[in-house]
């Protein structure tokens, strides 16, 4: 399914007496409801939509009859025909809709996580495109770092479905924080995280090459004062290229001991995760302290600059 939308199935109670379905939050919706519309009465060749929304999340069902929904972002669509009231269609932000094809029995009901605001609409089709182009794609202009084999950007509310992927797969996921599997909450989290972000308080990335999304880090808690910050939620897809967290780790310490200029980077892993305290002794990294869920560890800017004059430069 296109990005930032979803299919979802509500239990339908059905018996001699006919159906019913419940719609909870936050038993079988993620967001709460702040307004409820529908659409009905529409003339089979009436065609309506044709915008996007900056943030409002909805699920649209048809409580009645059949529409089409054609959604699209910059460089995908999709076709999904709704017919069925114990389904619903979950719309994210910027996704481009269109309704088409009313049944003319056709009632639409739509819930949405925010009460009317015109200035939550994207109508025109332009703007439309160059905003979702932004939000959506790998712009080589978006680049803030690169290494030999991949780039490095600020993720955007558009990469909410790809870490949610990796966040909530069984095996990559298994020594984080647990994460809820929902595309609304992590459209949310993103969306605070962005506010963060330009206060210049916390930086995630993601890395990529030509081909493809591969994983994520982040660097966090900074302390401008103290000149510290801490590393951490890193991640990548399984199969990931060779030498993709070694690259994504050395251009995260160049972004925090020369960029943002701190002299001591921690992180913290899981006591059982094995291959990844490996992985950070092997790179430098100091263990301070430990308890029963994780280890701790440090880097300090002096024995990096060791390290990267041995070793690390040549990845860059
Ligand atoms: C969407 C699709 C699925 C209000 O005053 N309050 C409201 O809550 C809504 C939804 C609309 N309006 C007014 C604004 C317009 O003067 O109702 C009029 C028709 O709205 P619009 O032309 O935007 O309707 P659609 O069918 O093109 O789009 C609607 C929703 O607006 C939109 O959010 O995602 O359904």
């Amino acid at each position: 399914m296109l990005k930032n939308c979803k299919l979802v199935e509500f239990h339908n109670f059905k018996d001699d007496r006919g159906n019913l379905v419940a719609i909870e939050n936050p038993k079988n919706l993620d967001f709460p409801i702040n307004r409820i519309y529908y659409i009905y009465g529409v003339d089979s060749d009436a065609e309506r939509g044709f915008h996007s929304h900056k943030i409002l999340h909805q699920v649209l069902i048809v409580v009645s009859g059949s529409v089409k929904i054609r959604i699209s972002t910059n460089n995908e669509e999709e076709t999904v025909l709704l017919d069925d009231p114990s389904k619903g269609l979950y719309i994210g932000p910027m996704i481009w809709r269109e309704m088409y094809d009313f049944s003319k029995d056709a009632v639409l009901l739509v819930l949405a996580s925010e009460k009317y605001d015109e200035s939550d609409y994207i109508r025109d089709k332009d703007e439309y495109l160059k905003l979702a182009s932004e939000y959506f794609s790998n712009n080589d202009k978006d680049i803030v770092m690169h290494s030999k084999n991949f780039k490095m950007k600020y993720v955007t509310l558009g990469d909410a479905d790809f870490i949610l992927k990796l966040r909530t797969n069984e095996t990559l996921g298994q020594y984080i924080s647990p994460t809820d599997n929902s595309l609304y909450k992590q459209i949310s989290w993103l969306n605070e995280y962005k506010k963060r972000e330009r206060e210049k308080k916390e930086f995630y990335f993601k890395t990529y090459n030509d081909n493809e999304d591969i994983g994520f880090f982040r660097l966090y808690n900074i302390d401008y004062n103290k000149k510290e910050l801490t590393f951490g939620s890193f991640i990548f897809k399984e199969n990931k290229p060779k030498y993709a967290a070694i690259e994504s780790i050395i251009v995260a310490m160049e972004i925090a001991f020369k960029k943002l200029q701190v002299q001591k980077v921690y992180l913290d892993v899981r006591v059982k995760n094995i291959k990844a305290k490996n992985f950070y002794n092997r790179f430098g990294f100091q263990k301070i302290n430990e308890d029963d869920l994780n280890e701790y560890y440090e880097l300090t800017k002096d024995e990096y600059d060791k390290l990267y004059e041995e070793k690390y430069k040549e990845f860059l």
